[in-house]
């Protein structure tokens, strides 16, 4: 793969003194990809567009990856991440080339390690990159579903990602009003500032509220985001909450139930990066 040689030599020769960059193919991406683009540029080869991004992207410290886009010759440096799921991927659109990391992760250039970037898209049970289970200190749980919830006037017609996504399905009449179904995060968190990135869905006339929440240890739980009522059919995409978390803290989404059946609520392809929201 000659292009491929040609950028580890343009940027090994791009004034970096002696912070050598390499960047590996990592795939092609459907331009639906949900990516945070830093910068674009155009070009009128693939050749140059190479030679636009690389080394912008070996100077930008919040870059990790940058995609080469032959249709319309743009080239974006973003902040990359590997491979989100087989299957969504629509070839010949964009070549994303990606720091190089032994494990599959992306490069985490300010820290210079390789960071994991968890996500739970719920395609899998159980999903190995995802950091959320059910809560027990609730009234119900989420459902894993595919497809249509069981209820017309309310809920999504299909994932907001891949095919499974979670929702709260409320018709049980044992639940009382502001029944509460809560995702709870497993792993342990550095002491840091993380980035929470998700899509939601919040169908139907008695819909009623969605929260991000964090508790730490046994404190009161802090609000960071929520919504409430009926938003219309549609997923929608939560760009970024900022979440500054440590060993003793969780995250917590809690979904609660409406008046009637007409509030199923929705989650997909829920994101949670290691670095303050761009
Ligand atoms: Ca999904
Ligand atoms: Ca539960």
């Amino acid at each position: 793969m000659n292009l491929f040689k040609v950028i580890i030599y343009f940027i090994k020769t791009a004034s970096l003194g002696n912070a050598c960059v390499e960047f590996e193919f990592s795939r092609e991406i459907s331009a639906s990809d949900s990516i945070q683009v830093i910068s674009s540029y155009t070009g009128s080869s693939k050749e140059d567009l190479f030679g636009l991004c690389a080394p912008r992207c070996s100077l930008d410290m919040a870059c990790n990856a940058f995609d080469i886009c032959i249709e319309n010759l743009q080239c974006r440096t973003i902040r990359g991440w590997t491979p989100i799921l087989p299957g969504n991927v629509s070839a010949g659109l964009c070549q994303r080339h990606q720091m190089e990391c032994d494990d599959g992760y992306y490069y985490d250039r300010e820290k210079e390690t390789c960071a994991s970037h968890e996500y739970c898209d719920f395609e899998d049970d159980p999903e190995s990159s995802c950091f959320l289970s059910e809560s027990t200190a609730d009234e119900f749980d989420w459902t894993r579903h595919t497809g249509r919830t069981g209820s017309t006037d309310t809920g999504p017609t299909s994932a907001g990602s891949g095919h499974y996504y979670k929702y709260i399905e409320i018709s049980p009449i044992a639940l009382v009003e502001n029944s509460r179904a809560i995702l709870e995060t497993t792993k342990t968190f550095q002491d840091k500032t993380y980035c929470l990135t998700m899509y939601y869905h919040m169908y139907g006339a008695t819909t009623k509220s969605l929260l991000i929440q964090t508790k730490k240890g046994n404190d009161a739980p802090i609000t960071h985001w929520q919504r409430s009522g009926d938003q219309g059919n549609s997923w929608y995409q939560l760009s970024g909450v900022n979440l500054t978390l440590d060993s003793q803290t969780k995250i917590l989404f809690e979904a609660k139930k409406g008046s009637s059946f007409t509030g199923d609520i929705a989650i997909d392809y829920v994101e949670l990066w290691p670095y303050a929201c761009p």
